[in-house]
């Protein structure tokens, strides 16, 4: 009797704390700057004729991600389906034929508790994933900063009372945006690399070069560079951290075979996508921007979770 009054006990406080949250005037008006990124972001990419798609929810095929979280999957129909991590596969089947694709795409990633203070994770959250056939890395990261720039520009021009309400002054960001390696940042910079690049630039900024072990099997490896992949990640400035992350991708089935065997994953945990190769996938190149962190940076708010209607934060059960 005691667990079940403990456990209302539990439910009245989230309700509570959802009520709270809802009534707080920063988190209304960040939804409202964030439904105005997602129209913009969308007006941008169709303009540039990419087809936005709809979302993936459930699906034997996701992404295996580099980082350890804990993979909910439901079992259906005599077999096992994984909750979405990421589109990235299906994003690289959906491209063959529709060529240039964006999908507004919300994701599950069950983060380890330690990550709930960070500001920055949520364990439900949407990502516009964009991808396009045989383009490269450079062509992206120019798709990438026009949308970036023409979306903080209609924001400025069209509300511009919502960055007063936020006092949060954004300039207006030039391309091409600056570039560090990967190796040249951690070099500098140690171990918390990410944290001092955006900190000290007053601009949106790649890190590219990503070496193997620190991404998944599906980013493409340099021919003439080996262990070091075609990856950009956009770090925003002012210490907000990662924007997005993205790359070329690997689409020749005997190096892919060879990168999963690298990550000591199995050829079984991927058997839907290694079939699709076994067939013919042509080159493309994609990234992922976060739509709360993209909320977060505009209205330069401390955490995300005031940039979420219904935020997961790790570690809690919540609406
Ligand atoms: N969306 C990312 C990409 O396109 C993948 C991810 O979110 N893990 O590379």
């Amino acid at each position: 009797m005691e667990a079940i009054n403990e456990k209302d006990d539990y439910v009245r406080k989230e309700i509570d704390k959802a009520i709270e949250h809802l009534s707080d005037k920063r988190v209304q008006h960040a939804i409202k700057v964030q439904s105005y990124i997602r129209s913009y972001v969308m007006d941008f990419l169709r303009s540039r004729e990419y087809t936005e798609i709809s979302p993936i929810i459930v699906s034997p095929l996701t992404d295996p991600l580099n980082h350890p979280v804990y993979d909910p999957k439901i079992s259906a129909y005599g077999g096992d389906m994984w909750l979405t991590k990421s589109m990235i596969f299906h994003k690289q089947i959906a491209v063959q034929e529709l060529k240039k694709i964006c999908i507004m795409s919300p994701n599950i990633r069950l983060e380890n508790e330690d990550r709930a203070t960070s500001g920055r994770h949520l364990y439900e959250f949407t990502q516009i994933d964009i991808e396009a056939l045989e383009k490269t890395r450079e062509e992206m990261m120019d798709l990438a900063e026009d949308l970036i720039i023409y979306t903080i520009k209609r924001i400025k021009e069209e509300h511009p009372e919502e960055l007063e309400f936020f006092k949060r002054k954004l300039p207006d960001y030039k391309k091409p945006f600056p570039k560090i390696t990967y190796t040249e940042a951690e070099e500098k910079y140690g171990k918390d690399f990410e944290k001092k690049v955006s900190q000290l630039s007053d601009s949106p900024i790649w890190i590219v070069d990503i070496p193997l072990k620190e991404r998944e099997f599906y980013d493409r490896e340099y021919s003439d560079k080996p262990g070091i992949l075609r990856d950009m990640d956009l770090v925003w400035p002012e210490g907000f951290q990662e924007a997005s992350s993205g790359g070329e991708r690997e689409f020749e089935l005997s190096k892919i075979l060879e990168r999963i065997h690298k990550k000591d994953q199995t050829e079984e945990q991927f058997k839907w996508f290694i079939e699709l190769a076994k067939q013919g996938i042509k080159m493309s190149c994609g990234f992922g921007i976060g739509i709360e962190r993209f909320t977060r940076f505009v209205c330069g708010l401390e955490k995300i979770e005031d940039a979420s209607t219904f935020p997961k934060i790790p570690g809690r059960i919540s609406l």
